[in-house]
């Protein structure tokens, strides 16, 4: 049985009208000596594409999932592989992420939730195997059950603590199982509604032993993959520990967690922090810690996580300059965390969705190169801190100079002649490129 009316996606070239056709993702082409698709590496979400309904906080879901009898069987669950592995094989995406529940049905108890993962994982190993599809991450999902209401690794209960930490150790060995090439941990309650009631000291202490036993575990059962931590600052939680990529970095470096950990940094995460995206890839890679990418975009208009599909194109660019600019993605690559607006309730639509997000990122990562074969803006960023590259700036960066050395050149030297940083010109030798 087939969900999906369509066939395979295939290159068709920016003339095509097909809209079930890429125009510019295609997937073997050499951008740069490297083939698109070991460039962009992307992934699907199971949550997104298998299990979001659609539904809003005023009212209900309006996805078609004509596969899907509504149940919370393991047998629904199983139907839902084949559905997803067709999904993955029209849209040509290689790699795919999940939250445990969204895999398996969560039962009346642990023993029983973890044997109906074991049965699902199973099944995923036998496509993985089939159609060579990998597994980007998994994670578990430890914020939508009521027991996570007050945190999973900080809640005030050290049962809850428990309940998650057990669920994370076998996220961890289903990860493994299926020779998952990264972990992920996202907070989505690890934070707090007040501090009236919150001890952050310890919550943070706590949350930062949590992540120490899960590199215990992981070098137990041999996953040798990153974790990404993966930054938010805001909803559910009113406040959330992990609230951008540099208080992430802070608490990583705190608590020694950096040798395993990278960042995993989301577009709409981004802005919802106050960012652009460029500004949480850039704090990340300046310092090797970028992993991975949640691709996605928020609405000008609303604030809060819309998880749109990305189609704008300068965001595509920037995000293209940063991965390029880090030498490519090594275990990570570009996660669809992306859902499609309600009324676009067709199975279709989530090929259409995925069609654009693609080929946003094709033209991206080509413009990308582009500017960066080009030269000019390189260019210019080196000019300008030239001075820098001078004997004073030598003694400046490698930290031989002193107050008292600059204070006498500032005496004697005058005042200097600051050049221009053209933004408006930059601005339009990108725009030449679009
Ligand atoms: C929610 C997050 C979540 C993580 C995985 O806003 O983006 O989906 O990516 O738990
Ligand atoms: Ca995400
Ligand atoms: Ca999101």
């Amino acid at each position: 049985m087939q969900y999906f009316d369509c066939d395979k996606i295939r290159y068709e070239g920016p003339g095509s009208k097909n809209p079930l056709a890429f125009k510019h993702y295609n997937p073997d082409e050499l951008v740069g000596g490297k083939a698109m698709k070991d460039h962009l590496r992307f992934a699907g979400a199971y949550w997104h594409v298998m299990r979001n309904t659609l539904g809003d906080p005023f009212g209900a879901g309006t996805a078609h999932m004509p596969w899907d009898d509504g149940s919370n069987s393991v047998e629904n669950a199983l139907r839902r592989v084949d559905v997803f592995f067709e999904f993955l094989d029209k849209t040509g995406i290689e790699f795919y992420c999940w939250h445990d529940r969204d895999i398996a049905p969560e039962l009346n108890d642990l023993s029983a939730s973890n044997q109906a993962l074991d049965t699902v994982v199973e099944k995923l190993k036998t496509k993985q195997a089939e159609t060579g599809v990998k597994l980007l991450w998994g994670t578990a999902c430890l914020f939508a059950h009521p027991r996570y209401a007050q945190g999973a690794a900080t809640s005030p209960d050290a049962r809850v603590y428990a309940y998650a930490a057990a669920q994370v150790k076998k996220a961890l060995e289903c990860t493994k199982a299926l020779d998952g090439l990264g972990y992920t941990f996202w907070g989505g309650r690890e934070g707090y509604a007040t501090l009236l009631n919150t001890d952050m000291k310890r919550e943070l202490d706590h949350l930062a032993a949590f992540l120490h036993m899960a590199i215990e575990h992981a070098d137990q059962i041999g996953f040798d993959g990153p974790f990404y931590i993966e930054p938010k600052p805001r909803e559910p939680s009113t406040h959330q520990y992990d609230s951008d990529a540099a208080a992430c970095l802070n608490f990583l470096r705190q608590y020694g967690l950096t040798d395993r950990f990278k960042l995993n940094i989301e577009a709409n995460h981004a802005t919802l922090a106050g960012h652009t995206m460029e500004h949480e890839l850039t704090v990340s890679a300046d310092v090797g810690m970028l992993g991975s990418i949640d691709a996605n975009r928020g609405d000008p208009l609303i604030g809060w996580d819309t998880d749109q599909f990305p189609t704008d194109i300068m965001q595509t660019t920037q995000i293209m300059l940063v991965v390029l600019g880090m030498g490519g993605f090594t275990t990570g690559g570009l996660n669809f965390d992306a859902k499609r607006r309600r009324e676009s309730h067709d199975p279709l639509d989530l090929i259409h969705a995925h069609i654009g997000g693609m080929d946003a990122f094709a033209r991206g990562l080509k413009i990308a190169h582009a500017i960066r074969e080009d030269g000019r803006l390189a260019a210019f960023v080196r000019e300008r801190y030239a001075s820098f590259d001078t004997e004073l700036g030598r003694r400046i960066e490698s930290g031989a100079c002193s107050f008292a050395e600059l204070e006498k050149l500032a005496l004697t030297g005058g005042e200097p002649a600051l050049a221009s940083g053209r933004q408006e010109m930059l601005e339009n030798l990108i725009n030449e490129f679009l």
